[in-house]
C-alpha cells in the first residue's frame, strides 16, 4: 500500500513537473515581423541617384533627370558584394530628398523615364529585386517623405496624392519587402517646381503617419516600418552605427518639446541609443552608418572607406548589443561599388565567418543552480546550445539571479562571448557576470548591464579556460536565456593611426608594438618596400598619408590612412573682422577637433550671418576649403548654410563659394568644398548664414586644401 502510494505520489509529482508552464512574458513583446527583422542582423542601404552625379549629399530638387545615366549599373555586383559581407538584405533608396524616382512612377515626371538610362526604359528597383531574388537577399525600400522637387510639397495633396501613391507603387511592384524606411529629415528649402523657397511643415501632423503605416500593413504585412518613432524599428539616434552598451529593445519616444506628440523628425533621437527600460513599445534599434564618409558616392572620399576592422568594431557595437546594423553603400557614377568597397565588404564577411564558425562551448556540460520545475527537457540549459533563439533555459518564478557552471572539459581559448535571451518572453535581464575557473578560484572576466536578443562581449585579450560560470546578477523576474557561445576572433594587427601636429609634422603609431611601419604620402598603397617610418615627417602642404604595419613579411595590418589640408602653422585670426568671440575663434584653426570657435549665447539674440576671417600669412593656391562641425554630439551652432570669400589684402573680398552642408546634423563629418577653380589668396572669410539649431555658431576646424 505504502509503495503504491509512493508511486502514485511520484507520478503526480512528475505530472506537476511536466505541467510547469512557461514563464510569464515580461513587458511588451516583439511581433513576428519584428522577430524576422531581428534575425536579419545586418543589411545595407543603397544611395544612388542624381546626387551621385552632382557630387552632393542632398540634391536640391532642380537636377535635370538626364544626368542620371550609369554606364554600367550592376545590381548583382552591388547585392553580391553586400552578401559577401555577410549582409542578409538591402534597402533601396528609391527616392531621396531630391525627389527623383528610380522607378517609372506615375506620381511625378521627375523619374527615371526622363533620364538617359536605357533611353528612359530603365527601372532600378526592378533590377535590385531580380538581383535579390537571385542571390537570396531580402529587399526593402526607402522613399523620402521630404521631396525638394515636388511643387505640391508642403500642401496636403503632396501627402495624399504623391507620397502615398509612391509608397503604393513600391509596395505593389517589387515583391515581398522586409522593410519600409521613413526618413526623419523633413522640410526646408528646395526647388519645389521652381519656387526655390523654404517650406516648413508641422512634422507631427503633416504626414499623418498612422495612415501611411496602414498602407504598409495592408500591402506589405511582412515589412518592418522604420522611423524615429518606429513603429516597428526605431532610429538609434546617430549615424555612427552604434547602440548603447546598455540597450533596451523597448522604447518610449518623446517629442523635443514637453507635452507634444513625437513623430518622425520630431523626437528626442538621442534617447534611441539606449532605448527605454520598460518602455511603452517593443521598438528595437537600427544602427545606420555609411561605409564611406557620406551616404552618396563622392570621388573625394575614395580611400577613406571604413576598414573591415572598423566595420567589425561597429558590428560588436550594433548587432552585438542586440540591434541591427544598416551599412550604407554608395555605387559610383558608373553604377557599381568601387573595388575598394567591394574588397572591404569581402574581408569583413570573411572575418565574421571565421570568428563565428565554431562555437567553442559546443560539447560543454552545464550545471544550473535552478531549472524551472526541474524540467530539464523544456527549461534546461542544454537548450543554450541547440542553435535556436527560442528554446531556452528558465528558472522558477522566484529564482531571479541563478548561476550556471559551464564545463568545457578541456581548455579552450576564446575572446568573444555570446549570450541571448528568448525575446519572445520580453527583455528580462538587467545584469550578468562571467567568471572563469583559474588557480582554484573563480575570477570575473566580464559584466553586462543588459542582454536582450543578442549580446556579444568582445574581450580585450584571449582567455584560456576549461570552466566558466555565468551569473545573472539582476533581473526583475525569472530568466529565459536562449543561447550561450564562446568564439575566437582571429588575430590581427590593427591599422596604424596617423596624426599631424600644429607644426605640420605627421606621426604614425600603432595600438601595440609591431615589427615595422611603412608609409606613402602620394596616395599610393604602402607595402613593405615603402619608406620605413622612424620619426615624425614634415607634411605641411597636406595630402594623403597611408601606412601599414608588419609583424613579419607575411603578416601585416590593414592600411590606415589620413587626409590633411594645408598646415595651419602661422595662421592668425583677424580679430577686428571676426564676428564676436574673436578669442575663441583661434579654436577653429588650432588643429584640435575638440575645441570650437563658439559664439553661442543664451543671454541675448545673436543674429546670423557671423563670419570668421583667417590670415594664412602668405598667398596660397586654394583648391578647396574644409569645415569640421563641432564633434561633441550637440547640434547647436552647427552651420548648414555658408558663404566663403577670399582676399589678398583683407579688405576687398570675392565670394567664391556659397551653399548648404547637407545632412550635417545627423552625420557631422568634415565637409570638403572644392572651389570652381584654384584661387590664390592670403585671407579667407567663412560666413555662417544659418545653423541647424541654437543661438550662435560653433566651428571645430576650418582648413584649406592646396593639392
Ligand atoms: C538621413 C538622410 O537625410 C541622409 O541623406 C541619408 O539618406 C540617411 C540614411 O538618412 O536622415
Amino acid at each position: 500500500m505504502k509503495r503504491l502510494l509512493l508511486t502514485a505520489l511520484s507520478l503526480i509529482g512528475s505530472i506537476v513537473v511536466f505541467a510547469q508552464s512557461a514563464p510569464k512574458p515580461y513587458g511588451v513583446l516583439p511581433s513576428q515581423r519584428q522577430l524576422n527583422w531581428q534575425q536579419t542582423d545586418m543589411y545595407c542601404i543603397i544611395h544612388f541617384s542624381v546626387a551621385t552625379y552632382t557630387d552632393k549629399e542632398w540634391g536640391y530638387g532642380d537636377e535635370n533627370p538626364k544626368i542620371f545615366n550609369p554606364s554600367n549599373f550592376d545590381a548583382l555586383q552591388i547585392v553580391g558584394a553586400a552578401k559577401a559581407g555577410g549582409f542578409k538584405g538591402i534597402v533601396v533608396v528609391a527616392k531621396h530628398h531630391d525627389g527623383f524616382c528610380l522607378w517609372p512612377t506615375k506620381t511625378t515626371e521627375h523619374n527615371i523615364t526622363q533620364s538617359a538610362y536605357k533611353n528612359g526604359k530603365g527601372d532600378i528597383l526592378k533590377e535590385y529585386q531580380l538581383a535579390c531574388e537571385k542571390l537570396g537577399m531580402k529587399m526593402g525600400v526607402y522613399c523620402s517623405p521630404w521631396d525638394r522637387n515636388n511643387p505640391l510639397y508642403g500642401k496636403p495633396e503632396y501627402v495624399t496624392e504623391v507620397y502615398r501613391n509612391q509608397l503604393r507603387e513600391l509596395y505593389a511592384n517589387y515583391g515581398n519587402l522586409f522593410m519600409s524606411w521613413h526618413d526623419g529629415a523633413n522640410g526646408g528649402d528646395g526647388y519645389y517646381g521652381g519656387a526655390r523657397e523654404v517650406r516648413k511643415i508641422d512634422r507631427s501632423t503633416y504626414y499623418n503617419w498612422p495612415v501611411n503605416w496602414a498602407i504598409t500593413r495592408k500591402m506589405q504585412p511582412g515589412a518592418s516600418i522604420f522611423g524615429d518613432v518606429g513603429p516597428d524599428v526605431r532610429w538609434v539616434g546617430n549615424e555612427e552605427g552604434h547602440a548603447g552598451e546598455t540597450y533596451w529593445a523597448t522604447y518610449t519616444p518623446h517629442a523635443p518639446d514637453a507635452g507634444k506628440i513625437p513623430s518622425n523628425g520630431y523626437a528626442k533621437d538621442e534617447e534611441g541609443t539606449e532605448g527605454t527600460r520598460n518602455g511603452q513599445y517593443w521598438m528595437p534599434a537600427e544602427c545606420d552608418v555609411p561605409l564611406r564618409a557620406g551616404w552618396f558616392y563622392h570621388q573625394s572620399q575614395d580611400g577613406q572607406s571604413k576598414s573591415a576592422y572598423t566595420l567589425l568594431n561597429l558590428y560588436y557595437k550594433s548587432v552585438g548589443r542586440g540591434a541591427c546594423l544598416d551599412l550604407g553603400l554608395s555605387p559610383d557614377k558608373s553604377g557599381q561599388l568601387s573595388d575598394e568597397d567591394v574588397n572591404i565588404l569581402k574581408q569583413f564577411g570573411e572575418i565574421l565567418k571565421e570568428t563565428f564558425a565554431t562555437n567553442l562551448a559546443k560539447g560543454a556540460t552545464f550545471k544550473a543552480s535552478n531549472v524551472r520545475g526541474s524540467n530539464q527537457l523544456k527549461f534546461g540549459p542544454a537548450n543554450l546550445l541547440d542553435n535556436s533563439r527560442y528554446t531556452y533555459w528558465a528558472t522558477n518564478d522566484d529564482v531571479k539571479t541563478p548561476s550556471l557552471i559551464i564545463d568545457l572539459h578541456t581548455a579552450k581559448t576564446f575572446n568573444v562571448i555570446q549570450i541571448r535571451e528568448n525575446i519572445k518572453l520580453g527583455q528580462r535581464i538587467e545584469g550578468a557576470a562571467i567568471d572563469i575557473w583559474a588557480q582554484n578560484d573563480w575570477k570575473q572576466i566580464a559584466t553586462v548591464t543588459s542582454i536582450g536578443a543578442n549580446k556579444l562581449i568582445r574581450l580585450p585579450q584571449n582567455i584560456t579556460a576549461s570552466k566558466l560560470r555565468l551569473r545573472i546578477t539582476a533581473s526583475p523576474v525569472c530568466i529565459a536565456l536562449s543561447d550561450f557561445g564562446l568564439f575566437k576572433e582571429p588575430v590581427h594587427l590593427s591599422a596604424p593611426i596617423i596624426e599631424r601636429d600644429k607644426a605640420g609634422n605627421v606621426s604614425i603609431r600603432t595600438d601595440a608594438p609591431v615589427g615595422s611601419i611603412h608609409y606613402t604620402v602620394d596616395g599610393s598603397v604602402p607595402t613593405i618596400n615603402s619608406p620605413l617610418y622612424e620619426s615624425p615627417v614634415a607634411f605641411v602642404d597636406g595630402g594623403t598619408v597611408k601606412a601599414i604595419s608588419f609583424e613579419n613579411k607575411d603578416q601585416h595590418s590593414e592600411i590606415g590612412n589620413a587626409k590633411f589640408g594645408l598646415s595651419k602653422t602661422g595662421w592668425k585670426i583677424l580679430a577686428d573682422q571676426t564676428t564676436s568671440n574673436a578669442k575663441s575663434a583661434e579654436y577653429a584653426i588650432d588643429e584640435n577637433i575638440y575645441t570650437n570657435w563658439n559664439t553661442l549665447d543664451t543671454s541675448h539674440i545673436i543674429t546670423l550671418p557671423q563670419s570668421i576671417v583667417v590670415d594664412m600669412g602668405k598667398q596660397q593656391p586654394i583648391k578647396a576649403f574644409t569645415y569640421l562641425p563641432r564633434h561633441d554630439k550637440v547640434g547647436d551652432g552647427i552651420v548648414d548654410s555658408y558663404a566663403y570669400a577670399i582676399s589678398n589684402d583683407g579688405i576687398t573680398w570675392q565670394t567664391v563659394a556659397e551653399g548648404e552642408f547637407a545632412n550635417i546634423k545627423s552625420n557631422p563629418i568634415e565637409q570638403i568644398i572644392p572651389l570652381n577653380h584654384v584661387y590664390n589668396a592670403r585671407y579667407f572669410k567663412f560666413t555662417a548664414k544659418r545653423v541647424v539649431s541654437g543661438n550662435g555658431v560653433a566651428v571645430a576646424e576650418l582648413g584649406v586644401e592646396i593639392n
